[in-house]
């Protein structure tokens, strides 16, 4: 069911301050980099790496090969609605269609240059705040783009770590754009790789990326979820929602169940798996369960020495977390938030399915379950 707001009500958003801002600054004046002292990065060899749609992630070097290199990247802000859960509809904003958007991966030193397109289809100005980089709000001033613009923007990875980027287009809008799809990650690993608690050098078998989304999809008089023509005609419902903090949907990468099923991620036993988990507006609590984390850095940021041996760890919302398992035993794993009720009730649950050879050494059921006789074995309610 399509809700009929005034299609004039989404031209008068786009018209009032502070729904679109316009490029121009406080003092009036348009951000630019032109000006600033050149900086000669002619030398460097630049590669052109193929983004993959998450959970899946580009093929790259865990120890960098070479020198600093500048890693080009091109994605197209695709507005487009989006079934977030069977017959629920999100008019969502994302970056290359998926939610999350995809992880881009570089090691420190590196130089990140993307090219961001926003399509004339599109009906609403974009950008990027890349967390990972330093200056002009992550970059967001320099890449606010309307419908039929490109703009490119390179930065310097300074810092290791795994980093949220998002759409930050000025005031309520950050928020909302966000909430709509806008966000991703930049994995940027260190020169050497990776090492553990211990200052070894540890690498992975497998990398998955897991965007966790709140959405918050409005609801008629009936009590049936809202559908939109457009992302401006969902506007103000959607705000209403959202203020009240209470996500109708916890999801991971875009859709309740897509990350079970057909979706599910694989891996086999010995294999070490590398899962980086991004939440850009909200806490989450990962648990792998039957599984821990055998190193998890819970910040992302691989300056910092890894923890061990976690049940549960903590994503900040605006930040992205890193947790590298090795699996022991066969079967399906849930990956949950840890909020149960986000897990099972509001969607945030993902599987892992993993093969291999059962190991009774770590677990077995010494007894199946079998009937026992109360009066005979005294193993009645009440001791
Ligand atoms: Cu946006």
């Amino acid at each position: 069911m399509f809700t009929r707001r005034a299609a004039m009500m989404g031209a008068a958003l786009v018209a009032a301050s502070p729904f679109v801002v316009s490029r121009a600054s406080a003092s009036g004046e348009v951000m630019t980099t032109a000006g600033a002292g050149d900086v000669d990065l002619s030398g460097l060899e630049r590669i052109k790496p193929e983004l993959k749609k998450p959970p899946f992630v580009m093929d790259h070097d865990q120890v960098a090969v070479g020198g600093p290199k500048i890693v080009e990247f091109e994605m197209q802000i695709v507005e487009k609605e989006v079934e977030i859960d069977d017959g629920v509809y999100l008019q969502a904003m994302t970056y290359n269609g998926s939610m999350p958007g995809p992880l881009m991966v570089v090691h420190e030193g590196d130089y990140l240059e993307l090219t961001l397109y926003n399509s004339p289809e599109n009906s609403l100005q974009h950008n990027i705040d890349f967390h990972a980089s330093t200056g002009a709000l992550g970059g967001g001033s320099l890449t606010l783009i309307n419908p039929g613009e490109k703009v490119t923007l390179r930065f310097k990875a300074t810092r290791p770590g795994s980093f949220i980027y998002h759409c930050a287009p000025g005031g309520a809008m950050i928020p909302w754009h966000v909430v709509s799809g806008m966000s991703g990650a930049v994995l940027v690993l260190p020169r050497e790789g990776l090492k553990d608690h211990n200052d070894q050098p540890v690498s992975y078998d497998k990398v998955y990326f897991i965007g966790e989304n709140d959405f918050y999809i409005p609801k008629d008089e009936d009590g049936e979820y809202m559908r939109f023509e457009d992302p401006l005609d969902g506007y103000s419902d959607m705000v209403d929602v959202m203020q009240g903090l209470i996500p109708s949907h916890v999801t991971f990468n875009g859709k309740v169940g897509a990350l079970t099923g057909d979706g599910a991620l694989t891996a086999k036993v010995g294999e070490k798996v590398l899962f980086i988990h991004a939440q850009a507006n909200r806490d989450s609590r990962p648990h792998l369960i039957g599984g821990h984390g055998d190193l998890v850095w819970e910040l992302g940021k691989f300056n910092n020495k890894p923890d061990i041996d976690l049940e549960t760890w903590f994503i900040r919302g605006g930040s992205a977390g890193c947790a590298l398992y090795e699996f022991r035993q066969p079967g399906v794993y849930a990956y949950v938030n840890h909020n149960l009720i986000e897990a099972v009730n509001l969607g945030a649950t993902g599987h892992v399915v993993v093969e291999g050879e059962w190991n009774n050494d770590l677990m077995e059921q010494v007894l199946e379950p079998t009937e026992y006789d109360a009066m005979h074995e005294g193993k009645t309610a009440l001791p």
